[in-house]
């Protein structure tokens, strides 16, 4: 592990060396040319994260780049937390909950879609095509529908076993940081200087039949104000809607706080709620200069940040 000293002594053997947000951070300060374009994710979302890449790296707009990174774990079968694959309620339905804002300050948003594999995408037509921010249930997926999506069945083998092994003792305690998380939020700074962002999961596993959680909810799963930066989280949904997690990031920002600062002012919050000793809630933050944050309640959060200079998984620092 590096101090700040011998981290600075060492830039010069380039950001391989880097291991955590703090330093880079203090890279991206100390080399203030290298800030843009940039894209930063929760976990070790690392395809997403270069596929958003490839977008901005020829000039693209960071709402491209963003919605692109999102599809990649929607699509992906392994990702029990995203889209396909995803783990199902406890009635045997995957539902999934999708958000994404633009450099304009618009938004839009799907809560509890069933069976259309990129609800990042419709979240998306939500925003450029209706004057609504929401839409739930079975009219977002009628509206997925007539936009020409494809119905289909994201029910894998692999979720309905998890889910007949959870039946056995039907015991719901969500296993933060245990289980696989690979919610996916991710945030892009384009060349021109532009923010967006976007957030997408099935949520927690075996939640109850309806439940939304925290990633479609503008202002508390993300938030993307051009002005001063973005944010987004991941863990826990409840306790995220219940800080409006995001948002006071993003707020904190504005006040000139650095965005490793903001989130980790952000998690401390999480500390009034009574049951803080039973879950995770992880942050990432972007400010316009391409600053990053990275903070989490407890230990195990990870961010994907690609720049430049290539890909870096940073390990988060944590209030626990
Ligand atoms: C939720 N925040 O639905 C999501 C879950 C999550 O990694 O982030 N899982 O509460």
């Amino acid at each position: 592990m590096f101090d700040r000293r011998t981290f600075l002594g060492s830039t010069a053997i380039g950001m391989g060396s880097l291991t955590s947000l703090d330093q880079l951070s203090e890279w991206f300060s100390a080399f203030a040319k290298i800030r843009r374009p940039l894209v930063i994710a929760t976990w070790n979302n690392k395809k997403a994260v270069e596929t958003a890449w490839d977008v901005l790296k020829s000039g693209g707009r960071a709402l491209d780049a963003v919605e692109a990174g999102a599809r990649i774990p929607e699509s992906d079968p392994e990702d029990t937390s995203v889209g396909y694959g995803g783990f199902p309620d406890r009635d045997g339905f995957v539902t999934l909950d999708a958000c994404i804002m633009d450099e304009l300050g618009n938004a839009g948003s799907v809560v509890f879609l069933e069976k259309i594999m990129h609800p990042i995408s419709v979240a998306r037509r939500v925003m450029e095509k209706t004057p609504h921010v929401i839409l739930a249930g079975a009219g977002a997926h009628q509206f997925a529908i007539e936009q020409g999506f494809k119905e289909e069945n994201l029910l894998t083998e692999k979720a309905q076993k998890a889910l007949d092994a959870w039946r056995i003792k039907s015991e719901y305690k969500p296993k933060i940081n245990v289980e696989r998380h690979d919610t996916i939020g991710i945030l892009g700074l384009d060349q021109n200087g532009d923010l967006s962002g976007a957030c997408t999961t099935s949520g927690l596993a075996f939640k109850m039949r309806g439940r939304v959680g925290d990633s479609p909810i503008i202002g508390a799963g993300l938030y993307v104000d051009n002005e001063v930066g973005a944010a987004t989280a991941t863990g826990l949904g409840e306790a995220v809607i219940k800080k409006v997690g995001s948002f006071s990031i993003v707020e904190m920002m504005r006040q000139g706080m650095h965005p490793e600062k903001a989130c980790k002012a952000a998690a401390k919050r999480l500390l009034t709620i009574k049951s803080k000793d039973e879950f995770q809630v992880g942050y990432i933050a972007v400010n316009k200069k391409g600053e990053l944050g990275a903070w989490a309640l407890r230990p195990g959060f990870e961010a994907a940040v690609i720049t430049q200079d290539g890909f870096q998984l940073i390990k988060a620092n944590s209030i626990f």
